[in-house]
């Protein structure tokens, strides 16, 4: 698919860019980096890259805490540097997505350095400020994601500033109109670059309540609260307001104003998201695609997949979901569901065939076409706040930030010639890139042919996804309709099931550990199969 509907569909992968590939030896990766390794992209037969941030930052949440929106870290580049991956991502039929973090800037960005300096300065109402209670303590009782309340004191300016996340990271005030506009200015600044499209970070925490009320507490009911404190209200009038859906528009029409961008949201609400994702992406009006956590969480079981999926198109059929299973906030797929892996990459295989047969657009991340697992850190190597807050319990997201993998017999994986920012395990470096490319029984070609397949079955590029009723652990489901229809049998499980499919004519496509005779599927340890069950559709 070309045109304004590429995203449909499309399959994505995201680069943590610090990560990938270091040009000038420092041991960061980098623009340059990046550039040269695009092919591996292309040669994987994705349709685009989403880039995590790589603007101006002091790097207190690594990038995520943006100094400068319109400018190139030097850390990574420069705009030049910037303009070429652009050309090569193009001349290789690669789009280019870009973060946005928008909700909240860098504490050293100009604009809060400006906001905290008076109460009276022009832009001292560009964050949310407010007066301590009587008592000294903050105007309501907020968490931040990250640990501890949302509220910081302010010396400075004698008053508390609200962070969603690290105190580092103060949130933007979006019920001013400047606000507004000083972020649609930068958008506009990337789209003149020649961008595709951006990933804006925490889509749903631009807004919140004015009046700031306080958050209601959750019932457990007898059940083991959760790790994180945040976690322990509703977050009510913190997020997720509905005052978002009008910026989401404005966002839309400055984005319409250029040939086939995309708009995709991250949507951060564990109660929420699925009717969030529903309603941003509805009306072809605001996102075009969201993604929440709910695919990246620690259940793979067919009932967790069929709740997510149901539920999304049940509350939005015009709407459009982006599945991913690993990114860099969370313990990489293969770590997370290993309990389910019958060996040697079984559930990482059947993890992708499973990913890429749902309806929606898909995205990748860096290293999960090599099977890599989650890199085991000593509690010395961390950089993640998160992790060097809340370790042992949450180890933080280190281990799935560490360096793609080129050469195996590289001391450094061929991701630097310097010292990497983070180590490169044996366990990493062996599942490198040279020694799995031209190997046929590798999971890098099996990603390769996955993807393919995907590309060259209009069922599974754009077919209607139905669940068809299947006893635990398989999960069955169909895609397209008449003489295209795929029959998608998946045994999530490492016992061997079988499965009654009368009327079946063949297996076809990529399959593992499938057999079937007569009217019944047999399927393996991590099996799956793609039915026809019609001659002709053969
Ligand atoms: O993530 C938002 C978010 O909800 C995450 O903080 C998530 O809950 C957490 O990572 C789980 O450990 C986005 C970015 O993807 C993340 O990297 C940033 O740290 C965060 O926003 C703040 O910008
Ligand atoms: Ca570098």
């Amino acid at each position: 698919t070309g045109g304004s509907d590429w995203w449909r569909g499309a399959v994505l992968y995201q680069i943590y860019p610090r990560s990938f590939q270091d040009d000038n030896g420092d041991g960061i990766g980098d623009l340059p980096g990046i550039t040269r390794r695009l092919d591996h992209v292309a040669n994987l037969g994705c349709d685009g890259i989403w880039l995590s941030p790589i603007f101006p930052s002091p790097m207190a949440d690594m990038g995520y805490d943006v100094s400068d929106y319109v400018d190139i870290d030097p850390l990574f580049g420069t705009l030049t540097d910037f303009s070429a991956l652009i050309d090569r991502a193009h001349d290789l039929g690669l789009k280019v997505i870009v973060d946005q973090v928008m909700n909240h800037s860098s504490n050293l960005h100009p604009w809060f350095v400006e906001s905290r300096s008076s109460r009276d300065n022009p832009r001292a109402d560009w964050y949310v400020w407010r007066d301590p209670k009587p008592d000294g303590s903050p105007p309501n009782n907020w968490p931040s994601v990250f640990g501890g309340p949302a509220w910081t004191w302010d010396g400075e300016r004698r008053q508390y500033y609200l962070h969603s996340f690290l105190a580092e990271q103060p949130d933007l005030n979006y019920l001013n109109p400047d606000v507004q506009q000083a972020v649609l200015d930068a958008m506009r600044f990337w789209l003149e670059r020649g961008v595709d499209g951006f990933r804006l970070d925490t889509v749903n925490y631009f807004f919140y309540d004015p009046e700031l009320r306080d958050n209601p507490a959750k019932s457990f009911k007898g059940e083991k609260p959760p790790v994180n404190h945040y976690d322990w209200q509703l977050h009510l009038y913190s997020k997720s307001r509905p005052e978002n859906v009008e910026f989401l528009r404005r966002m839309r029409a400055l984005t319409d104003e250029y040939p086939n961008r995309m708009l995709l949201g991250e949507v951060g609400d564990a109660d929420q998201a699925i009717e969030l994702m529903g309603e941003y992406t509805s009306g072809n009006d605001k996102l075009h695609m969201a993604y929440s956590f709910d695919m990246l969480s620690d259940l793979y079981t067919p009932d967790h997949f069929r709740e997510v999926i149901n539920g999304f198109w049940a509350g939005a059929p015009d709407g459009w979901p982006l599945w991913s299973m690993s990114n860099h906030d969370v313990v990489r797929h293969a770590t997370r569901w290993a309990a389910k892996d019958s060996g040697n990459d079984a559930l990482a295989r059947q993890a992708i065939a499973l990913l890429l047969a749902f309806e929606g657009s898909i995205c990748l991340y860096q290293g999960e076409e090599l099977g890599q697992t989650d890199t085991d850190l000593l509690y010395s190597e961390l950089t993640d706040p998160v992790g060097l807050r809340f370790w042992p319990a949450n180890k933080g997201r280190d281990g799935c930030r560490t360096p793609m993998v080129w050469v195996a017999q590289d001391p450094q994986g061929g991701f630097t010639t310097g010292t990497p920012w983070l180590p490169v395990k044996p366990a990493q470096a062996a599942r490198a890139v040279d020694v799995q490319v031209e190997n046929t029984a590798s999971i890098l070609t099996h990603y390769r042919r996955m993807i393919a397949y995907r590309r060259a079955t209009p069922a599974l590029a754009h077919g209607k996804m139905r669940f068809v009723d299947a006893p635990d652990p398989v999960l069955r489901f169909t895609r397209g309709a008449g003489a295209d229809a795929l029959d998608c049998v998946f045994n999530l499980s490492t016992n061997p099931q079988r499965v009654p499919c009368p009327g079946t004519a063949a297996i076809t496509g990529p399959s593992q550990a499938a057999e079937l005779t007569g009217d019944e599927l047999t399927l393996g340890p991590n099996g799956w199969a793609f039915l026809v069950n019609d001659r002709a559709g053969k």
